[in-house]
């Protein structure tokens, strides 16, 4: 079994104490932190989301996986950041209403932290309203918007439409993403960037 494996594996049985230790131990040995992050983690999520599917796991250990991968981002954010590039674009990002995954869009804000940007947070299950209050507020030059259920994805043209009535549309570029998240619904609801991960959303924030 490569660490890679036993990394995804200790995910899969909620184990952070074998997680961390594996993490730690392929940060020792040079492995990339992206690669731990992409091959180990998200890797260990994949199998868990199959496994939810199948029904051979349910909510209470899915969420002990979550926090275990959770707890292992936390390791390796320090080597996942980019350097610092001196920009200081405001962005105002959550889950939408309804939708309390928050792990990818945790990981999106933190890659575009790690490259200078000013986020806020605003979490999960966030009204459309919330959203055009916080940008009222903040002014930030953009919005992210993340779901990560095909039932959730139509709070996100909702999210648009608020922003739009709130005559605060030409102000703010719209980036939406997550699992069900794709190119055409971008551009269906209105919505000016769609990233399909965490590191492009980091990318095509720094180039908007
Ligand atoms: Co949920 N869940 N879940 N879940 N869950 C999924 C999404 C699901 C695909 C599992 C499955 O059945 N195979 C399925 C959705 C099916 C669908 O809609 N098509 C599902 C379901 C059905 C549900 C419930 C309805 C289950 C139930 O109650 N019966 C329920 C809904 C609760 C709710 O939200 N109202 C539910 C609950 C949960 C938990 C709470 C237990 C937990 C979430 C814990 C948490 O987030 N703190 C959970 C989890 C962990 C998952 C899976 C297993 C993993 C999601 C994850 O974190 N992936 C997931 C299965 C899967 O995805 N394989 C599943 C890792 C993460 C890094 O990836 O979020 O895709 P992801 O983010 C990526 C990209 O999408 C992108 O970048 C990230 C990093 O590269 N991205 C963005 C994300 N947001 C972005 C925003 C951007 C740009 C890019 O710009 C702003």
């Amino acid at each position: 079994m490569t660490t890679f494996n036993k990394i995804s594996q200790a995910i899969v049985d909620s184990d952070p104490g074998q997680a961390i230790s594996l993490v730690e131990t392929a940060m020792g040995n040079d492995t990339p932190a992206v690669d731990i992050l992409n091959k180990g983690l998200l890797a260990g999520m994949e199998i868990v989301g199959e496994k939810m599917e199948s029904e051979e796991m349910f909510i209470p250990e899915v969420l002990m996986s979550a926090n275990a991968m959770s707890q292992c981002v936390d390791v390796l954010k320090p080597h996942l950041s980019e350097e610092d590039t001196g920009q200081t674009k405001k962005v105002v990002i959550g889950t939408v209403q309804g939708d309390l995954h928050d792990i990818g869009k945790n990981l999106v804000s933190m890659l575009m932290e790690s490259a200078g940007m000013e986020i806020y947070d605003l979490g999960v299950d966030v009204p459309p309203d919330a959203f055009v209050e916080k940008i009222s507020e903040i002014k930030p030059e953009i919005v992210g918007i993340s779901a990560l259920l095909t039932t959730t994805m139509p709070a996100m043209q909702q999210t648009v439409e608020a922003i739009s009535e709130a005559g605060l549309r030409e102000q703010v570029k719209i980036m939406v993403g997550g699992a069900p998240v794709t190119q055409g619904f971008c551009d269906e609801i209105g919505a000016d960037v769609f990233a399909p991960d965490a590191n492009a959303a980091a990318k095509m924030a720094k180039a908007l």
